[in-house]
């Protein structure tokens, strides 16, 4: 294990001197001040602090990434993904839900006012009217195809799978509260609870109350640790339980996916924006279900590399290049590649 770091660390030194010696630092197996004194040419020149990791947590935006008071719509989305979605809910599935109400609620006035016994006393006896019933089949089959393409779209772009390079985060649902593995970061784990309500009985021993920090976000959301990602790149998101099943759920990063226990789900996961993005716990999952919430604070690149030099063991990824790679998963052949290899089996036949 600790070999493992050594050669990783190492494997770095070529790339980046001052990383790789603030690695060693922070896993305290040189003084701070010899690693500078044997690398840095001039040493006022080098921020050590930084390098060596440091973080201080986000204060999040009031109304971002966050319920509001008297909101009906969605949170403000955060993700191409969430965009997209937002906007079939917006401009496709709104407008069509309200043409077809309104187109109901009129011709259900019309009947009522000019077909009800008084105005109307002898009904037709009409039972049949194949133009009309062709047009009552085929419009409402037209107006499920038209939301079905865009719907299909969006779930096809849900479910593609990550680059094969993307920083992989595992996340681990628990009664009740939530853990995030970094295996491509030294593989060091953050466990994320509820912080405690001020005046209220006491949900989580040992840990602090909400407020007592000055980023502190909304009750019933904020955590003591958050899981925190860099912003602007894949990042691949394996979700197991430990226990039962748990969902983990982030509103405005349209982010929503079941915590089975031995089972991994796994989803693509990409944040445009730096922020603090808050969920919960979207599965009944027992007495304390209401009180996991999901804090994720997306940063920069140089910030979230600062934040992960902080943990014991923390080591920085090799800097995955984002969307580089191709969308297949591992093992799968490139679609061109994919496609010929049948073909060229069916001619050696
Ligand atoms: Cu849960």
């Amino acid at each position: 294990m600790i070999s493992g770091k050594i050669a990783r660390a190492a494997s770095q030194m070529a790339k980046a001197p001052g990383l790789f010696l603030a690695s060693l630092t922070a896993a305290g197996i040189m003084a701070p001040q010899v690693a500078l004194a044997a690398v840095a040419p001039e040493p006022a020149a080098a921020p050590a602090q930084a390098a060596a990791g440091s973080y201080t947590p986000m204060t999040p935006t009031p109304g971002i990434g966050m319920p509001v008071d008297g909101g009906i719509g969605f949170q403000q989305q955060f993700s191409k993904l969430g965009e997209y979605g937002e906007w079939i809910h917006n401009a496709v599935l709104l407008p069509i839900i309200g043409v077809i109400s309104v187109f109901v609620l009129v011709l259900l006035l019309i009947i009522i006012v000019r077909y009800n016994r008084r105005a109307n006393p002898v009904p037709s006896k009409t039972s049949h009217h194949t133009v009309l019933e062709v047009i009552w089949t085929l419009v409402p089959v037209l107006i499920l195809v038209g939301i079905a393409i865009p719907s299909i779209d969006l779930l096809a772009k849900q479910y593609k799978p990550a680059p094969k390079d993307a920083l992989t985060i595992k996340v681990t649902g628990n009664q009740w509260f939530w853990t995030y593995g970094y295996p491509d970061n030294g593989d060091f784990e953050v466990i994320s609870n509820m912080l405690n309500l001020p005046g209220q009985p006491t949900i989580n021993n040992g840990v602090r109350e909400v407020g007592s920090e000055p980023w502190d976000g909304p009750s019933h959301l904020e955590v003591d640790n958050r899981m925190v990602v860099p912003v602007g790149e894949p990042i691949r998101l394996q979700i197991t339980a430990s226990d039962v099943i748990h969902s983990f759920a982030v509103p405005s990063l349209w982010f929503k996916l079941d915590a089975v226990p031995g089972r991994i789900n796994e989803k693509v996961l990409v944040v445009e924006k730096p922020g603090v993005y808050y969920g919960q716990c979207s599965e009944l999952c027992g007495a304390k279900h209401g009180y996991m919430p999901i804090a994720v604070e997306a940063l920069p690149r140089d910030k979230y590399n600062a934040w992960v030099l902080t943990h014991a063991g923390g080591a920085i990824d090799g800097q995955k290049a984002a969307g580089s790679e191709t969308d297949y998963l591992p093992g799968e052949q490139p679609a061109g590649e994919a496609s010929e290899a049948p073909a060229a089996e069916a001619a050696a036949e």
